[in-house]
Parts: C-alpha cells; structure tokens; sequence
C-alpha cells in the first residue's frame, strides 16, 4: 500500500473512533445505552447455541470483552476503508456510515430504546462524515512522494503535513477523552443509588442447625488459606449473558407477577422490604463449574420467600412453571413443585449483608436452593411468570437440561499448591448436597482408603443442607508424587458419582483430584 493509503486509513479509522466513542457518549447521557453493547448483544442472541458455548469454553470470563472489542475494532477497519475511499468517492463511504447508523439503531431498538439510538447514531454518523470530509481535505495537501516540485515551497509541505497529523491524533485523543468520558457519566451516581437502599432488618430466621457433626477425631484446625464459609461478594463467581451490567434505578423497580394467575400484581421494592423478610445462608452453583471448579459461592442472602409473593398473585391450579424474568429479558424456569417442600427460595436484595451488588442482580433476584443458576437464579428480576411445562428459559433451547438440580460435590482447596513438603499437612476443602446436605467427606490417597473427614457447617443463618460444608483432614506426607481424591455422601446415603461426566447438559461428574510431590 502505498504511504497515502495508510495515511488515509489512519485518518479514516481514528474518525471512526471519535463517531463511535460521541455515539456512545451521546446513548449513555441520554438513555444509558451503550450501541456497542447493543450489536454486542444482537450478536449474542443471534449466534447459534454451539457457537456461543464454544466462545464461553474458549474465552472463559474474557468472552465479554472479546466480543465488545470485536465490535469495535469491526468499525475501526471500516473507518480505515472508508478513510482510502473518501479521497475518490463520498457516495459509499456515506453509505457505510449510514448502514453502520442503521445497525446501532435496530440494536438499540432491540434493547427498547429506539429513540435515545437514533439520536446517538444520528449524532455518530453526521460528525464522522463531517469530521472525514475536513481530514481528507487537509490530506489532499499533504505532499505524497518524497521529491518536491521546485515551485513550491517546501516548508508548505512541512506545515500542511503537521495540520493533518494535529488534525488525525486530535480527532484519537477527543475519542478516548469521549470514551472516557461516557464510562464516568456511566458510573456516576449508580454506586450512590446502590449505596442508598437499606435493606430491612430480618424479621424471622429459618434455623435447623443440628449440633455440629464430628466424623472424626481430628480437631478442626483448619488452615489459614481454607475456601472461607461465605464467599465475599466480591470475589463471588460471576455468570451471565450481560454484556454490560444493567444498572436499575431502585425507585423505579417493579416487579410483575403475572401468567397462570388469579390476578396479576406488581409490587415495589418498598412492598417487597414489608413482607416477611429472612435471612438464608445458600449456596449457588452453574452448571458449567468443572470438577474442582470455581464457579460455586456460599452467600447468607436476604429476602422474602418466592412462595409468599406468587401468593399475592395466586398460583391457577394448572400452573406447572415458575418462569422468571430479567430486565435483559434473560429467562429461567423451574417447576412450582420444587417450592413445594421446605427448600429456600427467596427473591433476594441483600448479599451477605449488603445490598445485592450490581453484578450480582441489583436491586433483586432469585434464588432458589439446590438448582442450578441458569434454570432459577435470575438477576435483575423484574418479571416471575406462571406457566406450563412447556415454555423454555433461555439455555434450554441452547441445549442444557430442562430440569436441574445441583449434583454432590466436593473440592480440595488445601494443598494450594501442587508442591509442599514432608510431615503433617493439612487437607482441606469445601462439598456441597444441596437440599438435605452433607453426610461425609472422605480423601483418599493414591490407593489408599477413603478416609473420612472432619465437616464444619458454617455458622449462618438458614437450612443447614443448602450451604456447604468445608472439610479438613490432617495427612502425613511422605517424599514422592502423591494423588488426593475427594468425595461427599449426601445425607439420603447417596454417593457423589464418580464421573467422569461433562458439564453438559446437566452439571459435571467426577472426584476432585489433586496430584501433590511432596519433597
Ligand atoms: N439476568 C440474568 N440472570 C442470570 C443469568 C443471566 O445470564 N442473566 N445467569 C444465571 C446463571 S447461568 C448463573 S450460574 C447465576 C450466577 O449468579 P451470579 O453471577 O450472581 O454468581 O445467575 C443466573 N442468573
Ligand atoms: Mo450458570
């Protein structure tokens, strides 16, 4: 290429920076939308399920980002097009501009905020054609080849080529100043609005703790560096299909309660704070945690039973399905008979004590002991739907289990490291059964026997077999390269199964195992 094409295309793609960070910025201060995220999402929604297990198993917790900077750098190599093409013909370069426009609009319409993209596109498109027209005439008089014509003056040249340069790192350094910009109007004010819900006090706790087991004669000593009882919210395991966390405005919340129902309610988080509320130490898991995976988190969550508000609504006879809704019209769904028995089902506000963090479903969720995330745990609620058997929530389609309870499970945490040295040493973890709990963990080492465990259920408030338990052996280390397995029995006298088993369609099989050398 020659060096006026690159120049043109750096022009043309930092023009396309400043249309796209304005059209952020003009989407986050009128509406809070952000089209990036918007395409980001219709993306997401239109990819076919493989496709986006695949990026999820691929890219992980990156799979977000990845995907934003995909849009990004997508209109960055459109803007650099455009840039070579505006110094011949403006017709499709406008054209580009216009489809691009025409995209974040039918996305932001999508996400319900036609108006507020429009503009924000509008705004985007006008002053990137604007804004390009103005480089490419000062291109135009940037000298192109090395040699100079005797009649001009080649300090012209120096002169016009710095106006361009100002003009091209002027129009990159407004973009990120916009960028920027649009993220602190973003934030500003959401922490403050979280920061002033005061969760109200706990009326009744559902306690059933019995005495604390001891299955062996090991005193719990447990070592500094164990899994802790609750997970802090902050290094609590985050799923969803969010692309940007929806930040809700507590006063105007509501939540509808609607479908198979003698009669529709929708009620506030004031009426929500009036009910019966309590306090429940839960343990939440996805489906897609791995054996020995992180993707699990033991909170004390506060809220009003599920089952008390679907009575404000009155659940028809024929109702066979909770289906919840998110503001990001996320759905899951979990059959009514589930909260038949005496199993904690809350829509929660509160998250060890604090309002629910913004990422964790701000203002409210559900959540629903012993099943998995994706078929009940719903953040951002704002609709609960009574219904049949037969309508889906968002990852059944995709592939996942219709029904889903969350399988025994056990973790080794304790060796930290895959080294450590000869003598007494501690093994520790955490296991999990929900609805009835725990029975016994054992470790087993290399071929040796399964060995019981010493188990200490946590001291918070709730149904003791819906939170894990953490466990902790003492192990006499000998020099060489040692494997540890774990396993939990539940309370019925059902074993963990030994797997191994995918996390596909309905939850991961198998025995923690760690390989330890011991020098
Ligand atoms: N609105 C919404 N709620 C959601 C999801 C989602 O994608 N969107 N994912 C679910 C899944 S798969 C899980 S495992 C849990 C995770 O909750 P956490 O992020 O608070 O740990 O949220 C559930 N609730
Ligand atoms: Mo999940």
């Amino acid at each position: 290429m020659k060096q006026s094409s690159v120049t043109a295309a750096l022009l043309g793609a930092a023009v396309a920076a400043l249309a796209l960070a304005l059209g952020e910025f003009v989407g986050i201060a009128l509406g809070g939308l952000s089209l990036v995220a918007a395409v980001g999402d219709v993306v997401v929604d239109l990819a076919p399920g493989w496709f986006v297990r695949w990026m999820i198993g691929l890219l992980g917790a990156a799979q977000k980002p990845a995907l934003l900077t995909g849009v990004v750098l997508l209109v960055l190599a459109v803007g650099a097009g455009t840039g070579i093409k505006a110094r011949s013909a403006q017709g499709p370069v406008g054209a580009a501009y216009v489809v691009f426009g025409l995209v974040g609009v039918i996305a932001a319409a999508r996400s319900g905020s036609a108006l507020v993209g429009l503009v924000a596109a509008s705004t985007a498109v006008m002053a990137g054609l604007f804004a390009l027209r103005r480089g490419v005439g000062l291109l135009a008089v940037v000298p192109v080849e090395d040699g100079h014509s005797p009649f001009e003056d080649p300090r012209d040249k120096v002169a016009s080529r710095r106006g361009f340069l100002t003009y091209a790192s002027g129009m990159t350094l407004a973009a990120g100043v916009i960028g920027f910009g649009s993220r602190l109007v973003a934030d500003r004010g959401t922490e403050q609005m979280r920061r002033q819900v005061a969760i109200p006090r706990v009326r009744r706790t559902v306690t059933d703790k019995p005495s604390p087991t001891s299955s062996t004669e090991v005193p719990w000593a447990p070592p500094p560096s164990l899994t802790p009882w609750t997970t802090p919210n902050d290094a609590f395991y985050r799923i969803d299909t969010a692309l940007v966390v929806p930040k809700i405005d507590p006063d105007s919340w509501s939540l509808r309660i609607d479908g198979m129902v003698e009669r529709e309610v929708e009620i506030t988080l004031t009426d929500l704070f009036a009910m019966n509320v309590i306090d429940s130490a839960v343990t939440l898991a996805c489906v897609s945690n791995e054996v020995g995976g992180q993707l699990v988190g033991n909170a004390v969550w506060t809220g009003v039973p599920l089952l008390d508000v679907l009575e404000l609504a009155g659940p028809m006879e024929l109702a066979e399905q909770v289906m919840a809704w998110s503001v990001d019209s996320f759905s899951a769904g979990f059959p009514l008979s589930a909260l038949g028995g005496d199993r904690t089902a809350l829509v929660a506000f509160g998250m060890n004590g604090e309002p629910l963090p913004f990422r964790h479903g701000f203002p409210a969720r559900l959540v629903v002991a012993g099943l998995y995330g994706y078929v009940s745990a719903v953040k951002w609620l704002e609709r609960i739907e009574l219904t049949t058997m037969d309508s889906d929530g968002y990852w059944i389609p995709r592939g996942w289990a219709k029904e889903a309870p969350i399988k025994i499970a056990s973790r080794i945490d304790v060796p930290l490291r895959s080294q450590t040295t000869q003598g007494s040493q501690a093994v520790a973890g955490v296991a999990w059964a929900p609805v009835d709990g725990v029975a016994a963990v054992e470790l087993a080492i290399d071929d040796g026997p399964w060995a019981p465990c010493r188990l200490e259920r946590g001291s918070g408030p709730g149904r003791d077999g819906e939170a894990w338990v953490q466990w902790f052996t003492v192990w006499d280390a000998e020099p060489g390269l040692h494997h540890l397995r774990v396993r939990a029995w539940d309370r019925n006298g059902l074993i963990q199964p030994p797997g191994p088993k995918h996390i596909a369609p309905d939850g991961a099989e198998g025995y923690h195992t760690r390989r330890v050398f011991v020098a």
